[in-house]
C-alpha cells in the first residue's frame, strides 16, 4: 500500500512536471508510467547481463548463474517472467540500460563507482569483492604500486579496474596500461596465466571462480578497498523498481537464500582450497583431455550426462587410471570387484572399460531409486547409491522419514547419512553400519566438480573441445565472440 502511495505521489509530481513541460514545449508525448508498473503491465522483467562463470551460462538443465538465478528469484517475487539480454562490452551494457525503452535492470557483476554515476543508480549491494593485482606463478610478485611500472598490464574497457587505474596514473603519470574492450576477464586471466600480459586486476569473486581454469595465476596483492557489487537501473529512472529490487536483496540476505547461492557459484576455492583450485586447473588441462571421448561416449550410450560422469571420475581417482583405495576398490571410477563383475568390466584399471562400467553402474542405481525421488534430487540420490549401496541409501531414508524428514529430499537425507556410522542408529537399521559421512562429501564434490565442468563445457562453448586441448580455455579466444564475456 505504502508503495502504492509513494509510486502515485511521484506519478502526480512527474505529471506535474511534464504538465508543465509539455505547456512550455508544446509537445504531446504521454508521460511513461513508472518502472515497476511498466514491468508488471509487460509480465516480463527485462535484465541486461553478461556471459560468465560468475554471471550467465548454460548448463545441460539449461540458463544458470549467480545473476540468473538472483534475477530469476526476483522477477518471481514481481510475479513476472523473467528475460535476459546479453550485453557485448560495458558501453553496450550501459546503452542497453539507458535506452528510452531499454532494459530495467543491469545484473552482471557490477560495481558501484563514481565513474559510473551518469549511467547508472545502484542497489543494495549483495556482494563484497576485494580488486586485486594477479600475476604469473613464477615472476617477481608484486608489492606495491610502483612495481606495476615497466609491465604490460591490461584491463577492460570502463570497467571499475580501468578507473582504478586512470586514478593511479594521475598520480604516478609513468605508469602505462592497456584498456580494451574486445577482451573479458577470463581472457586476461588466461593472458597473464600464458605470459602474453604481465599483470591485470580482477575481482576477488571472479578469481575466486575462475582459478580452477588457470593454474598459473597467483594474487600479488589487493588493489584497494573493497568494493560493492550491486545491481543498476538507469540513471534517469524512478525510483520504483530500484526500491522493490532493495527490498528483495534485503530479505535474501536475510531468509539465507543469498548465502546459499554464493555457496553454489562462489564455493569452489572454499571447498577446494586455493591449492585444490590450481590442482584442478592443472588435472583439467593434462589429464581430462585423455578421457573425455571415453566419457562422452559412455555417457551417450547410458544417456546420462558425460561431465556428470567425469566430475564421478574426477572425485574418485582424479582421473588417474590406477589407483586403489584402502578399501580394494580400484580403477578411474573406483569400481568395486563386485559391481566391476556385475558391470561386465574384465580389467578395472583400464580406463575406458572402467569408465564405461561406472556409467553403466550409475545409470542403473538411478533407475532403482523409488519413483518418488524427483530431478535433481534423483540426480544425488543416484551419486550416493554409487559411493555407499542402495542399501544403505534407502536405510537413511528410513531414518529422514522417522524423524518427519522427506526421505524424497537429498537435504533432508543427507543429514541422516553419517548416522549410520553412528551405533545408537545404525544398529536399528536394515543394513547396519556404513561410512555415512562419505557420500555427503561425494556428492557436494562432485556437484562442484560438475559445475565447473559445466561451464567450461557449456553448447555455446561447444567449439572449445577437451579434445583439442581447449577444454580449459572457456571463453577466451584472441577474439571473442561477442556472447562470451565476463563481468566486471
Ligand atoms: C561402492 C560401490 C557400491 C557398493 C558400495 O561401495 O564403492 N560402488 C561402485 O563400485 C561403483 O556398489 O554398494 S553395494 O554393492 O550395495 O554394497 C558399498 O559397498 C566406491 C565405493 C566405495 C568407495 N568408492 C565408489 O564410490 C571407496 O572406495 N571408499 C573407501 C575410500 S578409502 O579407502 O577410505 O580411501
Amino acid at each position: 500500500m505504502l508503495i502504492q502511495i509513494t509510486c502515485l505521489t511521484r506519478r502526480a509530481i512527474c505529471l506535474l512536471a511534464l504538465g508543465s513541460a509539455l505547456l512550455l514545449a508544446g509537445c504531446e508525448e504521454a508521460p511513461r508510467p513508472p518502472t515497476l508498473e511498466r514491468v508488471r503491465d509487460d509480465g516480463v522483467l527485462r535484465v541486461v547481463t553478461r556471459n560468465s562463470p560468475t554471471t550467465y551460462f548454460q548448463d545441460i538443465n539449461g540458463e544458470t548463474g549467480f545473476e540468473y538465478e538472483l534475477s530469476k528469484l526476483f522477477a518471481e517475487s514481481l510475479g513476472v517472467d523473467l528475460k535476459i539480454e546479453m550485453a557485448d562490452s560495458l558501453d553496450d551494457l550501459f546503452d542497453r540500460l539507458n535506452q528510452p525503452d531499454g532494459v530495467a535492470l543491469a545484473a552482471a557483476g557490477l560495481v558501484e563507482t563514481a565513474g559510473r554515476k551518469d549511467q547508472a543508480r545502484f542497489s543494495h549491494s549483495y556482494l563484497e569483492v576485494t580488486p586485486q593485482v594477479v600475476y604469473r606463478d613464477g615472476e617477481r610478485r608484486p608489492a606495491q604500486s610502483k612495481d606495476l611500472l615497466d609491465k604490460r598490464i591490461m584491463v577492460v574497457k570502463g570497467s571499475s579496474h580501468a578507473e582504478q587505474l586512470a586514478a593511479l596514473k594521475a598520480r604516478m603519470p609513468e605508469l602505462e596500461y592497456e584498456e580494451s574492450d574486445a577482451i573479458e576477464v577470463i581472457d586476461l586471466l588466461r593472458m597473464v596465466d600464458e605470459g602474453v600480459i604481465d599483470l591485470t586486476l580482477v575481482d576477488s569473486n571472479e578469481l575466486a571462480m575462475n582459478q580452477v581454469y588457470f593454474p598459473n595465476v597467483r594474487v600479488a596483492y589487493d588493489f584497494g578497498e573493497p568494493a560493492r557489487v550491486a545491481w543498476s537501473v538507469a540513471a534517469q529512472d524512478d525510483d520504483s523498481l530500484l526500491d522493490e529490487a532493495n527490498k528483495f536483496i534485503d530479505r535474501v540476505k536475510q531468509n539465507g537464500t543469498l548465502q546459499r547461492l554464493k555457496e553454489r557459484f562462489y564455493g569452489h576455492v572454499d571447498e577446494l582450497g586455493y591449492m585444490g583450485a590450481y590442482t584442478f586447473a592443472q588435472h583439467l588441462q593434462q589429464r581430462l583431455p585423455r578421457y573425455e571421448k571415453h566419457f562422452r561416449k559412455a555417457a551417450e550410450e547410458e544417456q546420462v550426462d558425460w561431465r556428470l560422469m567425469a566430475a564421478i571420475g574426477y572425485q574418485e581417482s582424479l582421473w588417474q587410471p590406477e589407483v586403489t583405495s584402502k578399501t580394494g576398490v580400484r580403477g578411474l571410477m573406483m569400481l568395486t570387484q563386485r559391481t566391476a563383475q556385475a558391470m561386465g568390466v574384465a580389467n578395472r584399471l583400464d580406463p575406458k572399460q572402467s569408465i564405461h562400467g561406472g556409467a553403466k553402474y550409475f545409470a542403473h542405481v538411478k533407475e532403482l531409486l523409488p519413483a518418488s525421488i524427483a530431478e535433481p534430487d534423483r540426480t544425488w540420490f543416484a551419486l550416493a547409491a554409487y559411493n555407499i549401496g542402495g542399501g544403505h541409501l534407502e536405510d537413511a531414508r528410513q531414518l529422514a522419514h522417522k524423524e518427519g524428514l522427506n526421505p524424497d529430499k537429498w537435504l533432508d537425507v543427507k543429514k541422516m547419512l553419517p548416522r549410520l556410522s553412528q551405533k545408537q542408529w545404525y544398529s536399528k537399521t536394515k543394513y547396519g553400519y556404513a561410512r555415512g559421512g562419505e557420500p555427503v562429501h561425494f556428492v557436494n564434490n562432485i556437484r562442484r566438480y560438475y559445475d565447473i565442468l559445466s561451464w567450461a563445457t557449456q553448447p555455446q562453448l561447444e567449439g572449445n573441445q577437451i579434445a583439442e586441448g581447449n577444454l580449459h580455455k572457456p571463453a577466451i579466444n584472441k577474439t571473442p565472440p561477442k556472447e562470451q564475456l565476463a563481468p566486471m
